[in-house]
């Protein structure tokens, strides 16, 4: 039953008590249901409103209408009803806060005993892995790996290497060029590159001779996709710079780097060849890993050497005197260094090391197919 002011009759301390009591009691229990904000404020307005608040008519109806010699006791009655209410109101704010955060707590609980939720960890690409493998077999070696864009000038990728403009070399890369570059200069004009080489330049002009580096990436090519292209693809190239670099010293670093790769009994073996940016330039062979190089797999013919014994497997060359002369003003007059190249299309090198028959698989992002080189 809700709580109203009584009109007093009796003004004597006895009853003045009881009518106290009972008001005390009233709030005490009223306090207790205030679960929100909301309801503490309808609780403190219905008793602290100036205007009909329950304390305004214990004002009127006890001490205003107390009888002259009873006002005094009353007045100092009232009073302490009104610091008590006081009390009580305050301490409900605080019972009511203190239940509210309790229960966003409980709401918010988290049980840190459930397992957590376990992310698949990423690995290497396998055509990663194997750039890694060969960059580091260099690195081994002294080289340092450095990187460039993969939208090239035609100047670095063409001009600088020895294909002179509208040179008919350049037919053999199916060039992917950027669109609208008519208005520029030829040797301005962006494409994709076609071959990691253009950082060799780029690094010529930065970094004086002697020079050992090697440059992993990607480069694209105008190709129709197949089992053995893919219009994007990875190259790994190298570059060593100084004076008196023979090709004695092209044949001996990679027939080393190709023993660390493959295995310390493959054999090395060189045929001549042509580039623009090489001369003398050759094709290296490795003697075929999976056979050992007898062509055969008990009676069955090998496929990755077409029973030859030989996996053909890098470029390379003396660099071309005419690649010198773009950067002879950084160091590299043709006149006093030498330098041996050579480069590999790391996809390939992926395919025969890992047996797989579709470069393509390599690029289609299967993850059933990925797990397999984890
Ligand atoms: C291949 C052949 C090759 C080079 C790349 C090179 C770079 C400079 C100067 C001379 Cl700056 N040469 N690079 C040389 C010979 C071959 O690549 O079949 N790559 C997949």
């Amino acid at each position: 039953m809700t709580y109203t002011v009584p009109n007093l009759k009796d003004f004597s301390a006895a009853a003045v008590d009881k009518a106290v009591a009972k008001l005390i009691a009233a709030v005490e229990s009223e306090a207790k249901s205030v679960t929100s904000e909301s309801e503490w404020k309808a609780f403190r307005d219905r008793w602290m409103a100036r205007t009909n608040g329950l304390l305004t008519q214990v004002n009127n109806l006890w001490l205003k209408a107390a009888p002259k010699d009873a006002k005094r006791e009353v007045g100092r009655r009232v009073n302490e009803v009104k610091k008590r209410v006081d009390e009580i109101i305050a301490s409900a704010s605080e019972q009511m806060q203190s239940a509210a955060s309790t229960s966003r707590l409980s709401a918010e609980h988290i049980d840190i005993t459930l397992p957590g939720i376990r992310r698949p960890l990423g690995a290497e690409h396998p055509v990663i892995k194997t750039m890694n493998e060969i960059a580091s077999v260099f690195r081994n070696l002294g080289y340092s790996v450095e990187e460039g864009p993969e939208i090239e000038t035609d100047y670095y990728n063409f001009e600088a290497l020895n294909f002179p403009p509208n040179h008919p070399a350049r037919d053999t890369q199916d060039t992917i060029f950027i669109a609208n570059q008519e208005s520029k200069p030829q040797r301005e004009r962006l494409l994709l590159r076609t071959h990691t080489s253009p950082v060799q330049i780029r690094t010529m002009e930065k970094i004086k001779p002697p020079l050992r580096i090697v440059i992993p990436g990607k480069v694209h090519r105008n190709d129709p996709p197949d089992a053995s292209h893919s219009p994007m693809f990875h190259q790994i190239e190298g570059l060593a710079v100084d004076t008196n670099i023979t090709f004695g010293d092209l044949k001996g670093t990679l027939d080393h780097a190709m023993k660390a790769l493959f295995g310390s009994s493959v054999k090395t073996h060189f045929r001549p060849s042509f580039f623009p940016f090489t001369e003398p330039s050759a094709e290296m062979m490795v003697s075929c890993f999976i056979c050992g190089g007898s062509g055969q797999r008990g009676s069955e013919p090998c496929r990755p050497c077409k029973r030859t014994g030989w996996i053909e497997i890098l470029g390379c060359g003396m660099v071309d005197p005419n690649v010198f002369e773009f950067v002879k003003d950084h160091g590299y007059d043709p006149r006093k260094v030498s330098g041996f190249a050579f480069g590999m299309g790391a996809d390939r090198v992926a395919l025969l090391k890992y047996g797989v028959d579709d470069i393509q698989l390599f690029f289609q992002g299967d993850v059933r197919f990925l797990r397999q080189f984890v």
